[in-house]
Parts: C-alpha cells; structure tokens; sequence
C-alpha cells in the first residue's frame, strides 16, 4: 500500500507540502492543474512547475485526480472528439512527466453532492452531510449558490466556469439515459485507454458520489455490477478503477468487501473513507474509524492486505477538527489522523501474518 495525500496546489490550498510531508508513510501527492478547464490540455510548464515543488519536499506527483471529462464528452456530442483529443494529449504529457494513474469520473454536470458542508457531529467537529430529503426539495441552482458561498477556495466538481452554464446543461441531458452514458464513456474509453496503456497510464474511474441519479440526470458507476461494466468496455489493465470506500458505502447495499477481492488487480487507487448512513438514507462523514461509521474499514484494509495491494491509497474527506478553517472535508488533522488508522491496522495485519514489524508496508507484501 503506497500511501499518498491530496494536495490542490500553492494558493488553492489551505495546507503545505512541508506539513503533507510529516505525515508517516506518505510519499507522493495527488494533484491537479484544477483551474485548466475540463476538455483543455494541461501546459507543459504547468505540470512541471507542481512536479518540481513536489520534489523539493521529496514527494512524488505519480497521481493525478482528477484530469476531467468535458461535458460534450459525457453528452456524446459531435464537438466531443475534440476535447477527447486533448485528454490524449494531456495523458501523453503527464505521463512524460512520471504520472502513473490517472483519475477521472463520469458525473453528469455535478461531481460530489453534499446539502452541508458543516454539520455539527456532535463533538465539537463539523463533517459533509447528505440529506435526502433536502436534494429532492431543492433548486439545483440555489445549492450551487450555497456551496460556492460556502467556500472561499474553488471546490473540485464545483468550478465556477463549469456550473455557468447550469440551465444550458440540464437541457442538454434533458434526453440522455443511464444506456446514452455508457455508450458515451464506451466512446471515451476505446479513443483514451490504448493511448494511456502505451504510455504506462492507468486510467482510474472514481464511482459516483453518491451512487444513485440526482436531479433527473443519470448516474451509472454506482455499484459492483457496474464496476464490472466498465472494466469489460476496455479489456486493457489501462482500464482501472478508483475504488472509493466514501462513495460506494454511502448505498448499504455496496459489498465493497466483496468488490476488493473481485477487482483487486484492477484497482491502482484506494480511496478510504467512512461513513455513517442513517435509516433514512441521510449520511454523514465520519473518522476513518470503523466503529464511528457504518463502512467495515477494517474490512476493507484486511481485503486489499490478503489480496497483497500494491497500489495508492489517500484518506479521502475527513471531518474538520480543532477549528482548523479549511477547504471543506480536506483538512489536516482529521485525514492525517485516518492514515495513522490505516496504517495500524495494516502493520496488525502484517504482523499477524508473521512479517517482521520494521518491514511493515509494500516491501512486505512483495516479499510475501
Ligand atoms: C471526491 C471527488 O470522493 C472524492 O474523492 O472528493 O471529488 C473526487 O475527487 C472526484 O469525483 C474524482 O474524479
Ligand atoms: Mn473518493
């Protein structure tokens, strides 16, 4: 398990790499050029630029999340062959520039959908939560105000230049199915994974958070048989998926246990996270603790440590703890401190099964 930790770059970022580096066991960031707009190619120079401040602090920049889908491209429009051709181009560059995975989604219009940013958890920390209810009575339009408000730091997914055009976008999905979607991703997959798989690349889908349609628009990665869709539209190891715990456990009907050991070697990125589900379908997040959840965490780290994970793994949101004023489920403290969890049970498991305690980690498992 290469442990790394989401970074949004100097001055998006309310957190240093010199902090990031002090967290045990991670060693590379997860980044983004997040003010390129999706369907344009990521500069050269730009890439660099992060590369190099990385390498200062002695992390590596092997993981990027996300490099987005344009819309066109999720809606299968004429103009889509365009864009696609610059995600090629943007791939072909970062892998010049060592990038080994590549996460992307394939939300229509919306990335992550929360009704609060700050809900109180009951002990003095706040953490994102979903209300059913409230996502069935509101105006789409009037949540994007409220969580562009809430937030002075851009929003990943929430980009102001990508929600601008909000009526336009529900009208242009007005027709688009849940089948429309996987044509279009089947479209997308054929022209990027056999550039990705000849540059070493491995393209990551992260599911969809949460795993189920919202406001009318179709949502397709939301669970294990959808999970083994997408993998057969692109029979390359180039095909991957970002196994995110957070997401998928948001629907309790998700087998995560079950989705590691059926896709484990298709799974280049883990993304942890607990949550806990309410009987009404509402959820909050959570510490990465399992008990403080309703997704089995330890579950989830013994599956990847028996089916011998060799791939990236970050935190994912964590709860905002100690007043730190922070870009919304991204602080330090609380994800700093679900790495520590992780790596407790994963250096139990090894110890379990016999591995000398120093060697605990991706050494371990190699040697196994
Ligand atoms: C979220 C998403 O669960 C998560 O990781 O923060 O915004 C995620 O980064 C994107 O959906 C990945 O493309
Ligand atoms: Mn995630």
């Amino acid at each position: 398990m290469r442990m790394v930790f989401r970074w949004f770059g100097e001055g998006n970022d309310t957190i240093s790499l010199e902090s990031i580096k002090q967290i045990p066991g991670v060693e590379g960031i997860v980044w983004a050029l997040h003010d390129v707009p999706a369907g344009e190619e990521w500069p050269k120079d730009r890439i660099e630029q992060v590369v190099q401040q990385a390498a200062q602090h002695d992390l590596h920049t092997e993981v990027v999340e996300s490099v987005n889908v344009h819309e066109d491209i999720k809606l299968g429009l004429p103009t889509r062959d365009r864009y696609i051709e610059n995600y090629k181009r943007t791939i072909e560059r970062l892998a010049e520039a060592g990038v080994k995975v590549i996460c992307y989604n394939f939300m229509p219009v919306f990335d992550w959908l929360r009704t609060d940013l700050h809900k109180p958890s009951g002990d003095g920390s706040t953490a994102l939560f979903y209300e059913k209810a409230k996502i069935h009575n509101i105006d789409p339009f009037e949540l994007v105000r409220l969580i562009n408000q809430d937030s002075a730091l851009t929003m990943p997914g929430w980009e102001p230049e990508r929600l601008q055009h909000l009526t336009a976008l529900f009208e242009a999905y007005r027709n688009v199915t849940a089948e429309d979607l996987w044509e279009h991703l089947g479209y997308f997959l054929e022209a990027v994974i056999p550039v990705a798989e000849r540059c070493g690349i491995t393209m990551a889908i992260h599911p969809d958070d949460p795993p189920w349609p919202i406001f009318g628009l179709p949502r397709i990665m939301t669970g294990q048989p959808s999970l083994r869709r997408l993998l057969s539209l692109a029979d390359s190891p180039a095909n991957g998926i970002t196994l995110c715990s957070g997401s998928l456990g948001a629907n309790p009907d998700n087998d995560i246990l079950s989705m590691i050991h059926e896709f484990h070697d298709r799974i280049p990125f883990a993304h942890i996270r607990n949550v806990h589900v309410f009987e009404n379908g509402d959820f909050i997040e959570t510490s990465h603790r399992t008990a403080d959840g309703t997704v089995d965490i330890a579950g989830i780290v013994k599956a990847y440590y028996d089916n011998g994970f060799t791939g990236y793994c970050r935190p994912d949101h964590g709860r905002h703890l100690w007043g730190e004023q922070c870009r919304p489920g991204y602080g330090l403290y609380d994800r700093a401190l679900g790495i520590m969890y992780l790596w407790g049970l994963w250096d139990a498991y090894a110890k379990a099964a016999g591995v000398p305690s120093r060697q605990a980690g991706e050494e371990e498992v190699a040697r196994r």
